[in-house]
């Protein structure tokens, strides 16, 4: 593509770059399949990238050991003032947040090609849609956001001379001097990654780190943490959810949009092959929705997203069979293990294991080993368009109409199945206390139990008081029409620590309980954490499954829920003078309801 835009702001701002970063060259992306090859060439080349026999057009990559996942500890929200970041962000100031970064950013691209990264959130040129521009000097990003994100020369031409784009500036943040042979993986060490997000102008700067969510900046980066700030403003919602539509039967639609923290079932749960009768689910996305009130006076939502960076590790046609089939060509996958005979694997991806094979970090590997073959994090980048069951409207700029929200996280005690709010506030306050056992899609412990508010703690671009006080402000103005809220957990444990519930495609017998309670064609029981499904009504046909089991899924044990609620008061202090009243009502209410 040729170089430069007509947009002056744009031209300015990559040799503003350029001119700090030092790059040897410029490379402006159009985002076209021969430049999709000419990267993938390159990599192959320096060999980063693995060819995968077994799947057309599909490469491997192994990261290095210390870039394996999002780094929250080094992701910094930075505003004028602290109190706007909210006890929920790191924060440093941006002038001086600015200065150590130019520090590092000074010549952290010589040697290296700079991409410049035209990118749509949202169908090009569609009213809901938003632009940015990365820059990047990693090849891997560029492939990634091809993916992700839709890049195009379009793009370009959508933003013309005067157009707004979020700038994204990214960098692996590993110089390279005249004749230095470069790693594999380059990268910076940890206490030299920044995720630095400067929503006041809309800005943001990555260093350091060349995975996922640190490095592919449409995704947390801008839809999420700067979104969610542009959203309050503007009010509309950019949430961490997954947007599904099930059809029943009877052949009416419902659309739900569900939001859990990272690597707890989102995108399993977007891709569910139903296993009641004659229901379906069509995905419409599996991470991000943008949510506005439209002319109907329902809450509309989109996929900002292009493509699926999901969880490889589990997946298998047994747990998210339309994953499979989604992943059959033209895909990235990072971290997994590569067979014998060209394909990768993961632990969980078939009954048997390969009796060889090459880990993650590139070592022999055999089942007899002691470390897993595939990391944890593992991921796969995959074109949202395979998938088998995408919804026909899954690019559609008027989004979807959302009749029912979810809630959740793994909670392998307390949490029973399925329960729905008493109203919106009581929704506010099961979002607001969401928590989760922590996975490894952060570096940090895994299996620690977090409040993780909407499952927006990591994610949230401004202060979580104010976050809480938009989503009853939203409820306020959708009134009748808003969606209904429902909590789930489908991570319980029995003492022995198996699973009580199947969970995947037996999520839909929940999904049809509440599109039941939408159409108030079915009853239900109160209880003092919510409303629950009456004796009966969930449908179990054709479940194997005791009654005991079902009994200690639905068990809601007043003691364990009393001794949630001086970590929920503990959770709530954090917010201090910006916690609103209703939310501090609705823990009175609660604390009534459990006498
Ligand atoms: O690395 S990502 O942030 O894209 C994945 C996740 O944490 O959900
Ligand atoms: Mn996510």
């Amino acid at each position: 593509m040729k170089s430069g835009s007509r947009n002056e702001k744009l031209n300015t701002w990559v040799k503003e770059v350029a001119d700090l970063c030092r790059p040897d060259s410029i490379t402006w992306c159009d985002g076209s399949k021969a430049e999709y090859g000419r990267m993938m060439a390159l990599m192959l080349e320096r060999g980063m990238a693995v060819p995968l026999k077994k799947r057309p057009n599909s490469f491997l990559f192994r990261t290095d050991p210390s870039d394996v996942a999002r780094v929250e500890d080094r992701t910094y929200i930075s505003t004028r003032s602290q109190e706007e970041a909210g006890p929920t962000n790191n924060w440093v100031h941006p002038d001086e947040l600015k200065k150590t970064m130019r520090g590092l950013y000074q010549g952290c691209m010589k040697g290296r090609t700079m991409y410049v990264i035209p990118f749509s959130m949202g169908p090009i040129g569609s009213p809901i849609a938003k632009i940015g521009v990365e820059l990047t000097d990693s090849p891997y990003v560029v492939c990634n956001m091809h993916i992700m994100t839709r890049v195009s020369a379009k793009v370009l031409d959508v933003l013309g001379e005067k157009g707004e784009f979020i700038p994204c500036l990214h960098s692996i943040g590993a110089p390279l001097a005249p004749g230095q042979k470069d790693a594999l993986w380059p990268c910076a060490p940890i206490e030299k990654k920044y995720i630095s997000h400067f929503p006041e102008e809309n800005l943001i700067w990555s260093y350091g780190s060349g995975y996922g969510g640190n490095a592919l900046l449409g995704k947390k980066c801008l839809a999420l943490r700067i979104a969610s700030n542009m959203a309050r403003h503007e009010g509309w919602m950019a949430e961490h959810m997954l947007i599904l539509r099930l059809t029943s039967p009877e052949g009416k639609r419902y659309h739900i949009a569900a939001a859990f923290p990272s690597a707890c079932g989102k995108t399993n749960l977007a891709m569910m092959q139903p296993s009641i009768k004659g229901w379906k689910c069509e995905c419409i996305g599996d991470d991000i929705a943008w949510m506005k009130v439209r002319g109907d006076n329902r809450l509309h939502a989109i996929n900002p997203e292009a493509g699926f960076f999901g969880v490889a590790p589990g997946t298998s046609y047994g747990t998210n069979p339309m994953a499979m089939d989604t992943l059959k060509k033209d895909v990235i996958f990072t971290n997994c293990a590569l067979t014998d005979d060209g394909d990768v694997w993961w632990e969980g991806m078939t009954d048997d294991s390969p009796a060889h094979a090459i880990d993650w970090k590139g070592r022999d590997w055999t089942p007899a080993s002691k470390d897993d073959a595939a990391h944890a994090n593992a991921r796969f980048t995959a074109p949202a368009s395979q998938c088998p069951i995408i919804c026909p409207d899954w690019e559609n700029p008027e989004g979807v109409a959302i009749d029912i929200f979810i809630f959740g996280g793994r909670r392998s005690s307390v949490v029973p199945l399925v329960t729905e709010a008493y109203s919106w506030d009581h929704g506010v306050f099961m979002g607001a206390t969401a928590a989760s056992e922590t996975t490894s899609a952060n570096i940090g412990a895994v299996g620690n139990l977090r409040r993780d508010p909407f499952a927006m703690k990591p994610f949230c671009g401004y202060h979580m008081g104010d976050y809480f006080t938009h989503w009853f402000t939203m409820g306020d103005t959708l009134g009748a029409k808003a969606p209904k809220i429902f909590y789930v957990n489908w991570f319980r444990k029995s003492p022995e620590g198996r699973f009580l519930w199947p969970g995947f495609s037996d999520n839909s017998r929940m999904l049809k309980w509440m599109c039941q309670r939408v159409d108030g064609k079915i009853g239900a029981k109160e209880t003092p954490i919510g409303l629950m499904p009456k004796e009966g009504d969930l449908d179990l046909s054709g479940l194997d499954i005791s009654s005991g089991n079902m009994k200690a899924l639905m068990n809601v044990d007043l003691k364990e829920w009393k001794a949630e609620v001086p970590d929920i008061e503990k959770h709530f202090a954090l917010f201090g003078s910006r916690l609103p009243e209703r939310l501090k009502k609705q823990l009175e209410e609660f604390r009534k309801r459990l006498g």
